[in-house]
């Protein structure tokens, strides 16, 4: 590191594991320069992982729409009049030749997400059978599907799941005015239970909602704080649906968002800090500056949940422009 270039940046410690932050020392990172940020989160990064490597997972929605809950942002809430039908879980055989083709493309993880406020117990064990059978293709596995009952993680990771996606979304503060139905705590309570079961935790968040940027270092506190940081940072840029509260939203500018992934890599220097929802509004150039600030996993698909991602072939495209090798 040159020290000249860093003269007036405050000194940020490296990879502390069991540091707990305050949201002041992440404002503090949100208002440094921009290329002062980026150059102290690349730092970060390559004392930490291989730098031209980024971790692919493939998403598939395996029960659309229809959900009780009023989340602002959501598609799938049944609450709101949005594009979105409401399916039904989606049979085993078809969920395993979605697999099947993710794999082929190259992705290393399949990610299966529910629209639901949690698993009942029926519909769980027909996850159950999915997980097993995605495994025994040889991919990692991840399921998203809401607030955990006692028992099931267990049963998770028993079936060989790898990761449980369960994001906070936004602070503690902020988290009321998006979602009513449950609460801050009721996410910290499966993340509980994910970790006690021996499960990866995915968990991160959405910005652009409205919230400030205090809120945004207080979600990035949040997750860093938690007795262990989640394996797993996915970062999302609100991607607007008509029909529901945040369809309005005015955009964020994009030097925040990459400000928002260099807070997550200095904060959580062995998570692996995901460019998730928003990526097909990107440029390739924008993209780019998210990886040098410490972005290392990505969505990889024609689709996300209910909405688009960017092609493989433009993926494909771009990794080999920037000679960066998938993992
Ligand atoms: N129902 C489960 C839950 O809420 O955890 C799993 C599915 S939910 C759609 C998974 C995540 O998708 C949410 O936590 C949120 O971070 C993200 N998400 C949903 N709609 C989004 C949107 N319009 N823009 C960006 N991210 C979104
Ligand atoms: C995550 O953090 N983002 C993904 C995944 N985890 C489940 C979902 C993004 C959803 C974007 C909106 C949609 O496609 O419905
Ligand atoms: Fe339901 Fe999850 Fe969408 Fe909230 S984010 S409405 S819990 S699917």
């Amino acid at each position: 590191m040159q020290a000249s270039s860093l003269a007036a940046v405050p000194s940020v410690p490296q990879s502390p594991v069991s540091r707990q932050w305050t949201v002041a020392e992440v404002l503090a990172l949100y208002e440094l320069p921009l290329m002062d940020l980026v150059w102290r989160a690349q730092g970060v990064h390559r004392e930490n992982f291989d730098p031209n490597a980024i971790q692919r997972s493939t998403l598939l929605s395996v029960k659309t729409g229809g959900c009780s809950e009023d989340c602002g942002y959501c598609s799938q809430s049944a609450r709101y009049d949005t594009d979105t039908e409401r399916e039904r879980l989606m049979p085993l055989d078809q969920v395993i030749a979605a697999a099947k083709v993710a794999k082929e493309k190259g992705a290393s993880r399949f990610c299966m997400g529910a629209a639901w406020k949690g698993p009942k117990d029926n519909d769980l064990d027909r996850v159950l059978d999915m997980v097993r059978e995605v495994k025994a293709l040889g991919m990692q596995t991840c399921v998203t599907l809401g607030m955990l009952k006692d028992g099931q993680a267990e049963k998770l990771k028993d079936a060989g799941l790898d990761y449980y996606n369960h994001n906070l979304d936004t602070d503690k503060e902020f988290y009321g005015q998006v979602i009513k139905s449950h609460t801050h705590d009721d996410r910290l309570d499966t993340l509980d239970q994910v970790r006690d079961a021996g499960i990866n935790v995915c968990s991160g968040g959405i910005i652009g909602m409205g919230e400030s940027r205090k809120n945004r270092a207080g979600l990035i506190v949040q997750l860093a704080n938690l007795p262990q940081a989640p394996e797993s940072v996915p970062i999302n840029n609100l991607v607007p649906i008509p029909g529901t509260p945040l369809a309005d939203n005015p955009r964020l500018d994009p030097f925040e968002f990459v400000r928002t992934i260099a807070a997550a890599r200095i904060t959580m220097p062995k998570s692996w800090v995901r460019l998730s929802a928003g990526r097909q509004e990107m440029s390739d150039e924008l993209q780019a500056l998210c990886f040098l600030a410490g972005a290392n996993s990505m969505f990889y698909g024609d689709h996300l949940l209910t909405t688009g991602n960017p092609d493989v072939d433009r993926d494909d495209a771009l990794f080999a422009r920037l000679g960066v090798k998938a993992v």
